[in-house]
């Protein structure tokens, strides 16, 4: 069930996402570039979330692709050279080495800004306001770009970021937008999205303890990009934190969370938490 909504959910987020990308762009082949592929984690958080609250795909489709256009972006710029530097993303050549980076640069701003266009659809309805605010607070200077820059500070520091570092770090990184995604549905319905919120929180952090376990026991040709970067790097993890098994551990510390999070919801809410066990068992 979980496999078929998440690659339901990536095509449609995708498609929807391609149909906003103006063929007279002239980035709008790298945009499709950068936006194909993927799991579409995201959009099927925001579809989820909003099924729950029992709001139509019509509806959730913009604050779906709006999410997944926020996201390639992050990928796209943090892939280059000034940032982490890689070769590939989902098994392709990143963008600045397709084209160049000029290109990706600018790819990475089109995105960005046509995800807040999207936010703004009529379709949306009354949410409008409120989900392009929480985005743009959450992709933002407190939020991804926070994650983001304490990220590269960390590479010359002197000492290794703490736990408690590392935890707040992640938590703009990478948690800041899952979280958004979790909570779109409930937003775009008006309704409390507390359990939400819980959930995704819980859910981030675990994705990023499973995406440093991948980076030293996964496979790069299934990942999709390099592996071993980060001990090459010297980085703190939380696998080099809390070594592999406790921070195995922790993830399913933290599944277990997400899991009860959504107790509000009974067994409809099954599909997320299969995609929680999902996010700690993953390949790529
Ligand atoms: C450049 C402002 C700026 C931010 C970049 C997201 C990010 C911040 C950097 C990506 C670095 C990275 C690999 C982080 C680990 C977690 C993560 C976001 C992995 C990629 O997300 P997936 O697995 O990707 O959902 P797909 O390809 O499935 O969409």
């Amino acid at each position: 069930m979980f496999k078929t909504r998440l690659e339901d959910a990536a095509r449609a987020a995708r498609s929807h996402l391609h149909a906003a990308i103006d063929p007279a762009g002239a980035l709008s082949a790298p945009m499709r570039y950068a936006t194909s592929g993927g799991k579409g984690l995201r959009a099927f958080l925001v579809l989820e979330g909003a099924r729950l609250h029992g709001m139509c795909d019509t509806r959730a489709l913009w604050p779906a692709a709006a999410i997944e256009a926020i996201h390639a972006y992050s990928l796209v710029h943090d892939d280059m050279p000034c940032m982490d530097d890689d070769d590939l993303r989902r098994g392709l050549p990143t963008v600045h080495k397709k084209w160049d980076e000029a290109t990706a640069v600018l790819v990475g701003d089109a995105l960005q800004t046509l995800a807040f266009e999207l936010l703004t659809h009529e379709d949306v309805g009354d949410a409008r306001v409120a989900l392009v605010a929480s985005l743009a607070r959450d992709a933002g200077q407190l939020g991804m770009v926070h994650g983001q820059a304490l990220d590269i500070a960390a590479e010359t520091a002197e000492t290794p970021l703490t736990l408690e570092q590392i935890t707040e770090l992640q938590a703009g990184k990478t948690g800041a937008l899952i979280r958004w995604s979790g909570e779109a549905g409930a937003v775009l319905a008006g309704a409390d999205s507390g359990p939400l919120k819980d959930y995704a929180t819980a859910l981030g952090l675990a994705f990023q303890i499973a995406d440093d376990i991948l980076d030293v026991e996964g496979d790069a040709s299934a990942v999709g990009k390099a592996v071993g970067k980060d001990a090459d790097a010297g980085k703190a993890t939380f696998v080099s934190l809390l070594g592999l098994d406790q921070a195995k551990t922790r993830a399913k510390e933290l599944v277990d969370q997400a899991c009860d999070a959504l107790s509000p919801y009974g067994a409809d809410a099954d599909t997320l938490r299969e995609a929680a066990r999902f996010v700690i068992q993953r390949d790529r």
